[in-house]
C-alpha cells in the first residue's frame, strides 16, 4: 500500500482536513496514529475557560501551548474550542466579591478581556474558533438557560462574536452545537444564524458536533440538515464526530459490542463519509472526537465508567473495518 492509501488525511486531501480531538495525555500516547492519519487537531478541554483562566488574574496556558507546539511542528491545523459555553467555565467570572452575580457590563468586560487574551495569544496558530458552544436550548425554549443569558441577556451571542472578530479578524468564527440534525433544534440554530447575519454579526460557519450512534440519526436526516444549513451560505464543519454503540437513552452496559453492532457502525461511517464527500463544497473540515477506542469521552458519558467503542481505530490502535471503508472510494 502506498502512503496515500494508508493515511486518512492524505486520502482526503482534496476534500477537507481530517481532524481529531486530543488532550494532554493522548497527544503523546496516540501520537503515532495522530501524525499518520490527521492534519488538524482540536484540544478536547485544554482551551476551555476553566482550564485557561481559573482565577481572575490567572491564566494557565502551558498545557495548551505544549499541544499547539506539537501541532505546529507537524504542520497541523488547530481549531480553537471553545470561548463561551455553559459548562467548564470558571464560576468566578459570573460573581463579584460578595458572591453575587455581576452586572451585564462587568461580565461583558470580563469575557471581552478573556477573548482578547486567548485569541491574540493563538492568532498565528488557531485558524478557526468555536466561539459559542451549545447556546440553543433542548425542548421548546429558544436560547439555553445559562448564566451568560441571565446576566448579559439575549444579545450575548452577538456580543461574543463581535469581540472574537475584533480580537482576531482573520480567524474563522463558528457557532457549534449538538443534536443539529433534529428538526426542532436544527431550525432554532438556523434562526440564530439568520438573526446574527441580519445584524451583520461576524459569524463564518456552523460547527456540527456529530455525536451520533449506530441507531440514530438516519443518513436522510443528516442530508436534510446539510441542505437546510447550506441555504445560509456558510461553510459547515463536522467538529466532534463519534458513533456510539449505545442508543442515547440506553443506560445498560456491555462487555463488548456484537458483530452486528460493529457492522452497523461500519456502515454508518461508510455512509456519512460518502455524504461528507458529496458535500465537499460546503464542508470545510471533519474532526473525530478522539483517536482510538481505548480513550474516549464516551467511556464516561452519559454513563460513568461504561466502555464505548465509537472511533475509527480500536483499543489496540489498529484500524477498524469502518476505517477501511472510508478509505475505499
Ligand atoms: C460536547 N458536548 C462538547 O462540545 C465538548 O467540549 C465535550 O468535550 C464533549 C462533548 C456534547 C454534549 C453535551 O455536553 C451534553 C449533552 C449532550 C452532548
Amino acid at each position: 500500500m502506498n502512503n496515500q492509501e494508508f493515511s486518512l488525511s492524505q486520502k482526503y486531501k482534496d476534500y477537507f482536513p481530517i481532524g481529531a480531538a486530543v488532550n494532554r495525555k493522548t497527544i503523546t500516547s496516540h501520537q503515532e496514529l495522530l501524525l499518520r492519519h490527521f492534519n488538524s487537531i482540536t484540544l478536547e478541554s485544554e482551551m476551555k475557560f476553566e482550564l485557561l483562566h481559573p482565577a481572575e488574574n490567572t491564566y494557565t496556558f502551558s498545557t495548551a501551548d505544549m499541544i499547539i507546539d506539537i501541532a505546529k511542528k507537524h504542520n497541523m491545523k488547530v481549531r480553537g474550542h471553545t470561548l463561551v459555553w455553559h459548562r467548564q467555565t470558571s464560576e468566578w467570572v459570573f460573581l463579584d466579591r460578595n458572591g453575587e452575580l455581576v452586572s451585564r457590563e462587568v461580565l461583558l468586560e470580563r469575557i471581552e478581556e478573556h477573548i482578547n487574551r486567548v485569541m491574540s495569544r493563538y492568532k498565528n496558530d488557531v485558524y478557526s474558533w468555536d466561539v459559542v458552544n451549545e447556546a440553543i436550548a433542548e425542548g421548546t425554549d429558544y436560547l439555553r438557560d445559562s448564566k451568560w443569558l441571565t446576566i448579559i441577556g439575549k444579545d450575548y451571542v452577538e456580543k461574543i462574536f463581535t469581540y472574537a472578530h475584533r480580537a482576531d479578524p482573520k480567524a474563522q468564527l463558528f457557532y457549534n452545537d449538538y443534536d443539529v440534525v433534529i428538526p426542532e433544534k436544527r431550525d432554532k440554530i438556523i434562526r440564530l444564524i439568520r438573526e446574527l447575519k441580519q445584524k451583520e454579526v461576524p459569524v463564518h460557519g456552523i460547527g456540527l458536533q456529530g455525536h451520533w450512534n449506530i441507531y440514530f440519526p438516519s443518513i436522510d436526516l443528516i442530508k436534510e440538515a446539510f441542505d437546510k444549513y447550506a441555504e445560509l451560505g456558510l461553510p459547515l464543519q463536522i467538529t466532534e464526530l463519534d458513533v456510539s454503540m449505545y442508543e442515547f437513552h440506553d443506560k445498560s452496559k456491555m462487555d463488548k459490542p456484537s458483530p452486528e453492532m460493529y457492522e452497523k457502525q461500519t456502515i454508518f461511517y461508510e455512509k456519512i463519509f460518502a455524504l461528507f464527500r458529496e458535500y465537499r463544497d460546503i464542508i470545510t473540515g471533519v474532526t473525530v472526537w478522539g483517536i482510538a477506542d481505548d480513550k474516549t469521552w464516551l467511556d464516561n458519558f452519559p454513563v460513568r465508567d461504561r466502555k464505548n467503542w465509537p472511533l475509527l481505530f480500536d483499543t489496540s490502535h489498529q484500524p477498524k473495518e469502518a476505517f477501511h471503508k472510508i478509505m475505499d472510494f
